[in-house]
């Protein structure tokens, strides 16, 4: 029986090797149609639909165009809420998948209008784990983490933390609450990877966004 045209039967090098060039073909597309696209991961919960909203307000002020790519294992909760910040936005479920990979957000991207959008979100499945593994094509990696997951975060998943371009540490106003700290996962990050950005943010009044798309190049 011939091939399947999207097949991936191959080792773990070869596939490795293969979303490296669907990331890239990602890259491409997206560079053709002059979009940035940003690729938001964190723990479940962490605030990276609240914060990708209260990015695209600010964003849209500026006369910004935004839309986003709303990755969850089911449901169209968070493609709800991009919509209805008046968001272009697609939902993209992964079923039995706790990440997005390259392939199914190249599907999305054929669906998207995007010569009606300058910059893209694209909201990955709430994992500190395998997101790692899966380059989409994105011109930076920002990640989530919110001082509810405790202050040990950082530590216990080196790998997605080393490799990101800006560390987003949200939910601060519930900091004392929850007693952490949160300039030491700061440190944690500092250490692991010392050319990536840091800012503090508290999604639900805003606070940290501005600083945040700072660190994007915004
Ligand atoms: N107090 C407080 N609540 C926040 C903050 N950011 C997000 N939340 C709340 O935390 C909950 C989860 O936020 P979401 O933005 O849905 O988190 P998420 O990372 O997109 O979650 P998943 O997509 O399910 O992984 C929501 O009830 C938010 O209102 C914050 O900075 N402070
Ligand atoms: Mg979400
Ligand atoms: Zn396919
Ligand atoms: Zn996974």
């Amino acid at each position: 029986m011939p091939p399947r045209m999207h097949d991936i039967h191959l080792d773990a090098k070869d596939l490795f090797k293969r979303q490296l060039e669907l990331a890239e073909h990602n890259y491409q597309r997206l560079k053709g149609r002059g979009v940035r696209a940003f690729n938001v991961m964190g723990a479940i919960g962490s605030g990276k639909t609240l914060l990708i909203v209260q990015m695209a307000q600010v964003l849209k002020a500026r006369g910004v165009r935004v839309g986003a790519i709303a990755g969850d294992v089911a449901g169209d909760d968070d493609y709800r809420r991009f919509r209805e910040a008046g968001l272009v936005a697609a939902n993209l479920n992964t079923g039995d998948q706790c990440h997005l990979d390259a392939h199914g957000v190249g599907h999305v991207l054929e669906e998207l209008p995007l010569n009606e959008i300058d910059v893209l979100f694209i909201e990955n499945v709430g994992n500190l784990v395998c997101p790692a593994d899966f380059p989409l094509g994105t011109d930076a990696d920002v990640v989530v983490v919110s001082v509810t997951e405790g202050d040990d975060m950082v530590r216990k998943h080196p790998k997605i933390f080393a490799q990101t371009d800006v560390l987003a540490i949200n939910k601060v106003d519930l900091a004392a609450f929850v007693g952490v700290d949160p300039h030491k996962l700061a440190e944690d990050y500092r250490k692991l990877n010392p050319h990536g950005k840091v800012v503090f943010t508290a999604a639900r009044s805003g606070r940290g966004v501005d600083e945040l798309l700072a660190h994007l190049g915004f």
